[in-house]
């Protein structure tokens, strides 16, 4: 089962000048110009200034309408990095699956972690408070998705902890807005549709979907409303991989169309890998089913190869592991594992297994 932790620090910009003068805690602080009638736009504000309907983006001159006793002050972006680097290095001691997603958030891959998940995000939250006295709000949930949208449900200074069965419950009375990728537009476009939440959203069939938003994003958004996401952390650590994957227009269930495509995509893959001067140890096969449910398979050969055969039949051995219960929807091909080809010394006489 796959754990993810989305970490957001809390009023960032603004958090770090009420830590460099505590004098200011408590207050409202706008970060943007200390001219307030400067043009230009609010890059954050403390918890305090947003209680007066301050927020990120609007114009200066808005904010000082709204909170004109506010405390006023220009970006220190090197005081902000510096705390940025801090923080990062904290949950880089946690685990090394990080991913620096942005300057205030991170997540980590914490499923191969014993520690239950309420007291590791506690744990967490503890350390940036004693080591940098910042806040921050975290989220754990099977994916990063998820995991996000929970950080930022309980700001500041939450802690949220999503877990498989609760994914529907928690998706469903939220608005669409919340799930990545639906920005204004598509929000707008929606609502004329009637769907304003999570739930409406999985209500619409998929053919629906396809046909008021074309194919790959009317798929995207019935994914994304079932709280599907299988996207990688993409950390320093993490070895490189090459993939490729392919939605059918129409699911499939013949054997041989399934076939042909993964001969195809490992065909790409492994030119791809040549290209790129690589070899592959790892071979892995993922399948998504009509019904939306994903799995993967995958083989490791004695030693990383960058040829087409025996990578095709570990892929082959992969699809023969699988029962094809259903339909198929996509099928993917995934390479890694890598060794350089300066890097390892071969001996010409060993077989891969098949
Ligand atoms: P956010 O995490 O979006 O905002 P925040 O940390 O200030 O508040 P919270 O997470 O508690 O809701 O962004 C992190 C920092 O990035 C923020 O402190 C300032 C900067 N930023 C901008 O400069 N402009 C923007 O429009 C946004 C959204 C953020
Ligand atoms: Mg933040």
């Amino acid at each position: 089962m796959r754990r993810i932790l989305h970490l957001d620090m809390d009023a960032f910009f603004a958090a770090v000048e009420e830590k460099l003068n505590p004098a200011l805690g408590g207050m409202p602080v706008i970060i943007g110009a200390r001219d307030p009638r400067s043009r230009g736009v609010v890059s954050t504000a403390s918890y305090a200034a947003r209680r007066y309907g301050v927020h990120s983006g609007m114009p200066l001159k808005t904010a000082f309408q709204l909170c004109p006793l506010g405390i006023f002050l220009p970006v220190n972006y090197d005081a902000y990095i510096r705390e940025s680097r801090a923080f990062k290095k904290i949950l880089h001691s946690i685990s090394p699956q990080v991913e620096e997603a942005g300057i205030d958030e991170a997540y980590i891959d914490i499923s191969e972690m014993p520690e239950e998940a309420t007291q590791l995000g506690r744990r967490i939250k503890e350390s940036i408070r004693q080591e940098l006295a910042l806040t921050c709000s975290i989220g754990i949930a099977p994916n990063k998705l998820l995991a996000k949208i929970a950080s930022d449900f309980q700001k500041p200074d939450g802690l949220t902890i999503v877990s498989a069965v609760e994914v529907p419950n928690f998706l469903a009375p939220l608005s669409v807005r919340k799930l990545i990728g639906v920005g204004p537009k598509s929000e707008a476009r929606l609502k004329k549709m009637g769907i304003a939440t999570v739930e409406q959203l999985r209500e619409v069939p998929i053919e629906t979907l396809v046909e008021a938003f074309g194919f790959s994003y009317g798929e995207y958004l019935y994914a994304i409303s079932r709280g599907i996401d299988d996207r990688p952390l993409i950390t320093h650590w993490e070895p490189k991989s090459i993939s490729r994957e392919t939605t059918f227009q129409r699911d499939v269930g013949d054997w041989q169309i399934i076939a042909r495509t993964l001969a195809e995509l490992t065909k790409e893959v492994v030119q791809e890998l040549k290209e790129q001067q690589q070899r592959a140890k790892t071979v892995t096969l993922k399948i998504r089913f009509a019904d939306f449910t994903t799995i993967t398979r995958a083989k490791t050969l004695e030693m990383p190869l960058d040829e087409e055969e025996p990578l095709r039949k570990a892929a082959f051995a992969c699809l023969k592991r699988v029962e094809l219960r259903q339909r198929v929807r996509l099928l993917g091909v995934r390479v890694g594992n890598f060794a350089t080809h300066e890097g390892t010394d071969t001996p010409a006489m060993m077989v891969p297994q098949n």
